[in-house]
């Protein structure tokens, strides 16, 4: 079967600061080769809309598999798949992901015949029977995490082992495309999965029915030798929990000498408990650092269910100082903030040496908030959930809340983009031109173009054609129970 895998467009973030390969997409088309299809990849945020034509025609695939990750994809891919539907009418088209498996129902309905059916939860051990019977004589909705317009499988299964998961970097063309910064080019890696955490507005934790499991030191490290890239970015949610499991992929980086430059996502009580960790690594080319602080005060945090207090934050902050790493932070804005608001984080933020990154409050399906959330959304439009719109009434008129909002991130990325960094970076500039590398530069003048009011603003008035159900209102006081909240639970695991 000649199977091809379609990743969406990028969205508003990745077009100034990243890019980066679609892991999850690569490890599932691992699955398909292995069973042994002819496979074939297209990152859409590297390829165009014309490529994925092309791709229908010319190759003619039996079964095209979408990668949904961000709920803001949704319209474009219900597009595609529309579009593989009416082109080759006897083409399968599977849709699975994270935002995919929380939004199943809705994309079956709205696709309205195009999508064969959607898999709910990790891809690898299902695709190759979801393949089969898609072409074949066996039920779609008898396999664990399906579901079709016609029925629901049975829950989803989580792999046996991560070491199964090896993804097919090799299907993924122009890999020089992906970069994080001046870590360019740039490729990933994930030695663990899941959280053990239990923010609300974050739904990590509820796609894997908060589990965690990690990759064997032995395999990270072998994994991490195949990778030609000379930067890594390790997609972990939260890196190095575990103190020994660090320490030990450690070893083994170190027995084979691996030579690489690192980011990786932490917490700030996690740096705080496993400083040797972070220390070691920071030895081993750990060079940028991404800590959710979420909030500059005790009742953000608490709001946002985060366990870790602004003096953790604060200690956190002075370890990765002190380790000399790159440091990104993220604040959440919420739509409720007026100018005085946005001012003292600007103020704040203005202060700090870190990169200031921020995201607007957005309660997305598969998050405790999409379930709680008592404020009428203001839009149902799938494209502005992608936590850099607000969904919530605001406080300010939207454009005069947008005014600030971009205007905070402004004069945040003035510290880091432009020709002041240019400057501060000529020497990395000049050796990522001389190996041919661009992303970085053109990353640095970007921000203008992407961030502004206008746009966003805009961006509200735009047609909707596809738009996200809310789910069934909870009693008043009423907590979400964690089947309602769950895609994978902890104890259903497949057989080895
Ligand atoms: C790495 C990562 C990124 C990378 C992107 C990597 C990439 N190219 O996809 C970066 C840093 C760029 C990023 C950015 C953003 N991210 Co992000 N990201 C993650 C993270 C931490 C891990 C994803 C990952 O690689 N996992 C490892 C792989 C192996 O797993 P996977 O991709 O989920 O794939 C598995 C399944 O989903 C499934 N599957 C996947 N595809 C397919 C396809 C088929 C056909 C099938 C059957 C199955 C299947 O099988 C795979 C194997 O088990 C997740 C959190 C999480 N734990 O999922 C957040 C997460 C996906 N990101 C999130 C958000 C909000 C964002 C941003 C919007 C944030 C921002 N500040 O703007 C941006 C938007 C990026 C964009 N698209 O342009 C949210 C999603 C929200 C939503 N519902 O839309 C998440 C869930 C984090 C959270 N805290 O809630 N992100
Ligand atoms: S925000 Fe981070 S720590 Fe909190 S649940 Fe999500 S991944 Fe875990």
């Amino acid at each position: 079967m000649r199977v091809l895998g379609v990743h969406p467009s990028a969205l508003l973030f990745s077009e100034i600061y990243l890019r980066l390969e679609p892991l999850g997409l690569e490890t599932v088309a691992a699955a398909v080769e292995q069973a042994g299809h002819d496979t074939r990849l297209l990152d859409l945020q590297i390829f165009s809309h014309g490529d994925y034509q092309r791709q229908l025609t010319d190759w003619k695939p039996d079964a095209v598999c979408f990668s949904v990750n961000y709920l803001a994809n949704v319209p474009e891919v219900i597009d595609l798949a529309r579009e593989a539907h009416r082109r080759l009418p006897g083409c399968a088209v599977v849709v699975g992901g994270h935002s995919a498996s929380f939004c199943a129902d809705d994309i079956l309905a709205q696709a309205e015949g195009a999508v064969d059916c959607v898999v709910r939860g990790e891809g690898e051990g299902v695709i190759a029977r979801v393949l089969d019977a898609c072409h074949g004589p066996a039920a779609l909705d008898a396999i664990p995490g399906v579901v079709t317009l016609s029925g629901t499988g049975p829950a989803p299964l989580l792999v046996p082992t991560l070491e199964r998961c090896k993804p097919a970097r090799h299907l993924a063309r122009r890999r020089h495309k992906y970069f994080i910064g001046e870590l360019d080019p740039c490729a990933s890696i994930e030695f663990t999965r899941g959280c053990p955490w239990d923010c609300v507005f974050c739904s990590a934790w509820t796609f894997y029915g908060r589990s965690y499991r990690m990759l064997s030191p032995e395999a990270a490290a072998e994994e991490l030798a195949g990778i030609a890239e000379p930067n890594v970015f390790i997609v972990d949610d939260v890196a190095f929990i575990r103190h020994e499991h660090g320490m030990a992929i450690a070893d083994e980086v170190e027995r084979r000498g691996i030579k690489k430059r690192y980011y990786l996502e932490t917490r700030a009580d996690v740096l705080l408990r496993n400083r040797e960790v972070f220390e070691r690594w920071t030895r081993l080319g750990l060079r940028y650092m991404f800590l959710g602080i979420e909030a500059i005060d005790e009742a953000g945090l608490k709001a946002h269910r985060k366990r870790v207090d602004m003096d953790e934050n604060q200690r956190a902050l002075e370890v990765a100082r002190e380790l000399g790493l790159v440091e990104a932070i993220n604040i959440i804005a919420d739509p409720d903030w007026d100018e005085q608001r946005f001012d003292v984080v600007r103020r704040w933020a203005i202060e700090v040496p870190e990169i200031v990154h921020m995201t607007i409050n957005t309660p997305y399906p598969g998050t405790e908030t999409w379930r709680t959330e008592s404020r009428r959304f203001t839009t149902r439009d799938y494209r502005l959930f992608d936590v850099q719109h607000a969904v919530l009434p605001t406080r300010l008129p939207l454009p005069k809340f947008y005014e600030q909002f971009v205007k905070t991130q402004d004069v945040l990325n003035r510290k880091h983009l432009g020709w002041q960094a240019v400057w501060d970076v000529l020497g990395i500039v000049v050796k990522l031109l001389a190996r041919g590398q661009t992303n970085f530069l053109r990353m640095l003048f970007k921000f203008g173009g992407i961030y502004n009011v206008e746009r966003w603003v805009a961006d509200h008035g735009r047609e909707v054609r596809y738009q996200i159900s809310l789910p069934a209102p909870l009693s008043p006081g009423a907590k979400p129970s964690r089947d309602d909240l769950y895609v994978h639970h902890q104890a259903l695991v497949a057989p080895e």
